[in-house]
C-alpha cells in the first residue's frame, strides 16, 4: 500500500466560531490552523479563505495573502484552493484563486447537490467542463468533488471527452448528500477508473469512521474543521492539527505509514517543488 496522505481542510465556507472558536477567519489564524495540521502530519491543505468577520471569500488577493502565509511555515505543504467556494458564488468569482502562479491542486465540483435546507450547491455541466478546462489550461490537477456516484460518472465522461486528464484523484465526501458508510464507500471506489488515486471526507460525527476505513481500504484521509470540528460528541477540537493527530495515531496502529509532501507529490503525479 502507498504511504497515506492527510489533507486537512482546514476552514472551510460554512463552519463559524459559534461552532467552534478555533475555526480561522483572519490570515494569521488560517495560517496557524494550517501549521498545526501540517505540524502534525497533513501533506495537503485544502484551503477556504474569509474576511475577518467570517464571511467567506474567493478573492484573489485574499487567497494569495493566506497562500503566503501558510508557505512561510509549510514551506512545501501542497495547498488545494477551493473552486467550490460558498454556495451562491459565480463560477468567476469561485475561479479566482485558480490564477495565482504556482497553484498545484485545486478542487473540480462534478455535480449540483442539495447543501442543507434551502440551499443548492450548482455545478452545471457546462460550469463542470468550464472548470476543467482552465485547470488543465493552467496545468492545476483537480481533485474531484464527489457527493455522490453520478458524480463520478460525470467525472469519467468528461475526462473522455477531455476536460479532465487520467489518472483522476477523487475526493469523496461523504455524509452530505450521500451517507457515510462501508457500502457506500466501497461502492464509489470500486466505480473510478483503475489507476486512479482516491481519499475520504466523513461528514461530522462520520470523519473518524470514513478515515479508519479510508487507512485500511489503502486511500487516503481528509479531515478538518470544514468537515468536522469535534473530537467526541460535546468536545470541540482546539485545532486541526488534533483532528490530523488522530488520523495519524489510527493509521500508526493499522500499519500505515504517512506520506511527506514530497511522497504525496510522487503518488499524486504532480511536479517535484
Ligand atoms: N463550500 C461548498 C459549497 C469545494 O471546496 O470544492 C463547496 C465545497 C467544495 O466546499
Ligand atoms: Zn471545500
Amino acid at each position: 500500500m502507498e504511504k497515506l496522505i492527510i489533507t486537512a481542510a482546514i476552514c472551510g465556507a460554512e463552519v463559524t466560531k459559534a461552532q467552534n472558536p478555533a475555526v480561522p477567519y483572519t490570515v494569521a489564524e488560517i495560517q496557524r490552523e494550517a501549521k498545526s495540521a501540517y505540524d502534525a502530519g497533513a501533506s495537503i491543505i485544502h484551503l477556504h479563505v474569509r474576511r475577518d468577520d467570517g464571511t467567506p471569500t474567493q478573492d484573489k488577493a485574499r487567497f494569495e495573502q493566506c497562500i503566503q502565509a501558510i508557505r512561510e511555515v509549510c514551506p512545501d505543504a501542497i495547498i488545494q484552493p477551493s473552486t467550490g467556494g460558498a454556495v451562491g458564488m459565480s463560477d468567476l468569482e469561485r475561479l479566482q484563486p485558480t490564477e495565482i502562479p504556482g497553484i498545484e491542486m485545486a478542487t473540480l465540483d462534478c455535480g449540483t447537490l442539495n447543501f442543507g435546507g434551502d440551499e443548492i450547491f450548482i455545478n452545471t455541466e457546462n460550469t463542470i467542463k468550464n472548470f476543467g478546462k482552465i485547470l488543465i489550461e493552467r496545468g492545476i490537477k483537480p481533485e474531484i468533488e464527489v457527493f455522490d456516484k453520478g458524480m463520478v460518472d460525470y467525472a469519467i465522461r468528461f475526462a473522455k471527452q477531455g476536460y479532465i486528464k487520467q489518472p483522476m484523484h477523487f475526493d469523496f465526501v461523504l455524509g452530505v448528500q450521500m451517507t457515510a458508510t462501508a457500502r457506500d464507500l466501497a461502492f464509489l471506489v470500486d466505480s473510478i477508473p483503475a489507476g486512479s488515486t482516491w481519499t475520504v471526507a466523513g461528514v461530522g460525527r462520520s470523519e473518524f469512521p470514513m478515515a479508519a476505513l479510508g487507512i485500511v481500504m489503502g486511500g487516503h484521509v481528509r479531515v478538518g474543521f470544514e468537515d468536522n470540528v469535534f473530537m467526541a460528541k460535546g468536545v470541540p477540537a482546539q485545532s486541526n492539527g488534533e483532528l490530523v493527530s488522530r488520523v495519524v495515531r489510527i493509521a500508526q496502529e493499522l500499519g500505515r505509514e504517512i506520506a511527506t509532501p514530497r511522497e504525496a507529490r510522487r503518488i499524486l503525479g504532480l511536479e517535484e517543488k
